[in-house]
């Protein structure tokens, strides 16, 4: 998501190499690279101008620190391109917030109205915001309030029964506002924690429209009330946020479909021009792609920093910390076999596509596109050929065993001496970065959240610094890889493969 606007402030970063101090002269290509870009993805033309004056103004008025000390002391220098980055990070994170992800409840519920155009993904994300607070422990209801779309119901329904939350619906003629009310009774009477009222959409904006979400929030309050926009409206998602706001008291905005467009400007726009906060985003079809909106991870997101206290917050859902903790502490000493590769890569796939991840790992958001879902499966399938003793002890490996390996796998021998070099050559990395004193040190300076992240959760991923992540699952951008050529069989099976992982995710 907003590849394009990353792409403005990379190009902006190259003109500012080398340049000695920012001055009118040496920041106006810089600022144009940046103000193309933003309006290419579609950022309100006020918007990026006024981004851009303050940019300007305290790029040029700002005494430059050439000079300063790093969280483990070190003198580090910092240059002229890398302080106007710092500026937009800042002015980026700005425009954007400050957000509070939290949703409001009142006499012990969390009640959601969802409101929004037809099509933006409101049922989506009604069924998402349940999958949230249930994970927060809260016990949500569904409620039906589309009665005009054929099938809407049957839409949420669905929806409902593959995430286990029951799903409120009205009788036959029964209008929305009532449908509402008899829910809310309900969810009070059967101990519901959570209500979340998915309503109707219209093709645009219409009196009617509004009238019924009035009737809504004046006869069950909820305590959010969202507008779900999507990224694809661009600028016409801030068009409706202002309309939408005009009538009803918007606790903030829900934007969806990330993931289908590089542009996204809505997401820089709609908090300066509405007022109205974006609290979460949508980046996927399915339940689990919800994101909560940090305005500092997205602005460092953009600019090619990554998002480690987003990854954090992935891995606290599916890591063990205990666990995480113990395996952390053995690999940090170089000891760990090919079995951990395994449960690694296994915890890496439960958060999602590999190119998200990578997305938000500091520096690596470029080579996030060159990360390949299919080297996993491959990777797996090699390890689990092997021994037990070859899998903790990879130097067993010799080349009749590499043979039985490879034929067990139907994979090639160079495949399998291939894995077990790049493996080789990580544990010894590891092992060395351990030495220096771990992850924290090994991840850099870019990552601002660091110091008080909680290990914890990061601890059970292979500590990316100085590793190049195209070396275990992309294969392709690293100079690390043993380059063989690719034989027109063994491409074709690969497309199989990743289609087939398409297929499987798709379900
Ligand atoms: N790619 C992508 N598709 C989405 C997302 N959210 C919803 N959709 C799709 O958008 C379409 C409309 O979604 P729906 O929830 O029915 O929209 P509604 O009319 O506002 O209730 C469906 O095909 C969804 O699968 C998202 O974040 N990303
Ligand atoms: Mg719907």
């Amino acid at each position: 998501m907003l590849e394009t606007v990353t792409a403005g402030f990379k190009n902006a970063t190259e003109r500012l190499r080398g340049v000695r101090e920012l001055s009118e002269e040496s920041i106006v290509d810089a600022l144009r690279d940046v103000r193309m870009s933003l309006l290419e993805a579609d950022v309100d033309l006020n918007v990026t101008r006024s981004f851009l004056a303050r940019v300007k103004e305290r790029s040029l008025g700002e005494k430059i620190q050439t000079r300063v000390r790093d969280r483990a002391g070190h003198k580090i220098r910092v240059t002229p391109g890398q302080h106007f980055i710092k500026i937009c990070e800042e002015e980026l994170t700005e425009l954007m917030g400050p957000v509070d992800p939290s949703l409001a409840s009142s006499a012990g519920m969390v009640s959601i109205m969802l409101a929004g155009l037809q099509g933006v993904g409101k049922t989506t994300i009604a069924a998402k915001l349940a999958v949230h607070v249930k994970k927060q422990g809260k016990k949500p209801l569904l409620v039906a309030a589309d009665i005009y779309r054929p099938a809407a119901v049957d839409q949420l329904k669905t929806l409902g029964a593959s995430i286990d939350v029951p799903v409120h619906h009205g009788e036959e003629g029964e209008l929305p506002p009532s449908i509402c009310a008899a829910a809310f009774a309900r969810a009070k009477s059967e101990g519901f924690s959570a209500i979340i009222y998915d309503t109707a959409g219209r093709l645009a904006i219409d009196d009617d429209l509004m009238t019924e979400l009035e009737d809504i929030v004046a006869g069950v309050a909820p305590a959010n009330k969202l507008l779900v926009c999507d990224a694809l409206m661009g600028r016409d998602a801030v068009n409706v946020a202002s309309a939408f706001a005009e009538r009803i008291e918007l606790d903030g905005v829900v934007l969806t479909k990330l993931d289908g467009d590089a542009r996204g400007g809505a997401a820089l726009a709609v908090k300066a021009v509405t007022g109205v906060p974006i609290k979460f985003l949508g980046t996927g079809e399915t339940v689990d792609r919800l994101e909560e909106f940090r305005p500092e991870g997205l602005a460092s997101r953009i600019l090619g920093m990554g998002d480690i206290v987003g990854l954090v917050k992935d891995f606290e859902e599916v890591v063990d910390e205990k666990e995480a903790e113990e395996d952390a502490a053995r690999i940090l000493k170089g000891r760990f076999g090919l079995d951990d590769l395994l449960k690694q890569m296994r915890m890496i796939q439960k958060l999602g596509p590999l190119k998200d991840v990578f997305a938000k790992i500091p520096m690596f958001g470029e080579v996030a596109d060159k990360v390949d879902d299919s080297e996993l499966v491959k990777v797996e399938s090699m390890i689990q050929s092997m021994t037990r003793n070859e899998r903790s002890n990879p130097k067993l490996i010799n080349k009749s065993r590499a043979t039985r390996i490879a034929k067990g796998c139907g994979r090639t021998v160079s495949d399998i001496e291939g894995l077990v070099s790049r493996f080789m050559q990580m544990r010894k990395m590891m092992g060395a970065m351990g030495k220096q004193g771990g992850m924290l040190s090994a991840l850099g300076g870019g990552a601002p959240a660091m110091g008080g992240a909680p290990m914890g959760g990061g601890a059970g991923m292979m500590p990316p610094g100085g590793m190049d992540p195209a070396m275990m699952f992309g294969g392709r951008s690293s100079g690390a890889t043993k380059k063989h050529t690719d034989s027109k069989a063994r491409k074709s099976k690969r497309k199989q493969q990743r289609n087939a992982r398409k297929k499987k995710r798709k379900k």
